[in-house]
């Protein structure tokens, strides 16, 4: 048996140690990743997944980590036990994720795998691999607002210590607008999903409406998987699935990531998990900045975002 196999995820990235870094970042197709994904990209590219396989789409910080915890329920009735089989990287593989060995690749944890899987990406809708289209697959993408979704990955990008280095806030924010932070621009994230979602079958779902009526959305989740679950056991999902049950819950709270990668002593995973935060980073100013730029990138775009709940 390989290494990879026998090495738990935690254990594999203390082995990798000195060969983390924060990685540079390459641009496919106009797109900048971390330089391994770039590198690795004609693997992930050829990628075919099973027509059972679930995607779950996001821009970066957009609430992925959530949902993959509710799927991970639905699929399994509420069993609270059977979703602390693993942490949430190994239950539901990131698909494009490269990494010094011996941590394993996304792909190297889908090849271990029966289907159906729950794949994680962030990739945006013309990176996707073909398979995902030709097979059909369903797919659920969860959008942010751009406001809140900036500030999580600010904090995110400081204690990621393989993702570039943020800078001070005020200069993180046009690297935000100009699409220059990993996984590109937020604003074509958003819309090449909302554009193809009807043609494709995309379940597209906003954080916010989570937030706001967390049974609702778990519900609609359910429905698109063609699941049928008993209300106690929906019930049972959406209080395990609260910011604050996640965050006490070491499968699905990112500690099993080491402090070589994940410095949650910087900025937890599990940080904030709230709607509007954002009015306690931008001032007035950068907000106004903001706004006026964001008039002009979504134009027509006609998504229901909502800063506010
Ligand atoms: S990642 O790294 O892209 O996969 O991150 P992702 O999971 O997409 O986003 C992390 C943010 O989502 C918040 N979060 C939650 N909010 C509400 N309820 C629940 N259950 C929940 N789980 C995760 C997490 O706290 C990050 O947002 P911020 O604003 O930084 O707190």
């Amino acid at each position: 048996m390989s290494q990879v196999k026998t090495l738990s995820y935690g254990e594999s990235i203390e082995k990798a140690g000195d060969t983390l870094s924060r990685f540079p970042l390459i641009p496919i197709r106009g797109t900048p990743l971390m330089s391994l994904i770039a590198e690795n990209f004609d693997s992930i590219w050829a990628f075919r997944p099973d027509p059972t396989d679930l995607l779950i789409a996001t821009y970066p910080k957009a609430g992925t980590t959530w949902t993959q915890e509710i799927v991970d329920l639905l699929y399994h009735n509420g069993d609270a036990e059977m979703c602390k089989r693993a942490p949430t990287p190994t239950r539901s593989p990131f698909l494009e994720i490269f990494s010094p060995k011996p941590i394993p690749s996304g792909l190297d944890l889908l090849e271990t795998m029966d289907p159906p899987r729950m794949i994680k990406t962030h990739l945006p809708i013309q990176l996707v691999p073909p398979g995902f289209w030709e097979n059909k697959c369903k797919v659920i993408y969860v959008a942010r607002n751009a406001k809140d979704n900036l500030v999580s990955y600010y904090h995110f990008d400081r204690m990621n210590k393989t993702q570039p280095e943020p800078g001070p806030w005020e200069g993180y924010i046009p690297k935000f607008m100009r699409g220059e932070l990993a996984w590109g621009s937020w604003y074509g994230h958003v819309k090449g999903y909302w554009e193809e979602r009807e043609k494709r079958n995309i379940l597209y779902i906003f954080y916010e409406d989570m937030k706001e009526n967390p049974r609702r959305e778990v519900e609609r989740i359910m429905r698109y998987l063609n699941l049928s679950l008993p209300d106690e056991a929906i019930s049972r999902i959406v209080e395990l699935t609260t910011f604050k049950s996640m965050k006490e819950n070491p499968m699905a709270n990112y500690s099993c990531i080491p402090n070589v990668i994940f410095d949650h002593s910087v900025s937890p995973f599990m940080r904030k998990g709230e709607v509007g935060d954002w009015q306690n980073s931008f001032t007035a100013e950068q907000s106004q900045l903001f706004d006026e730029d964001y008039e002009k990138q979504m134009k027509g775009a006609n998504i229901p975002f909502r800063t506010l709940i």
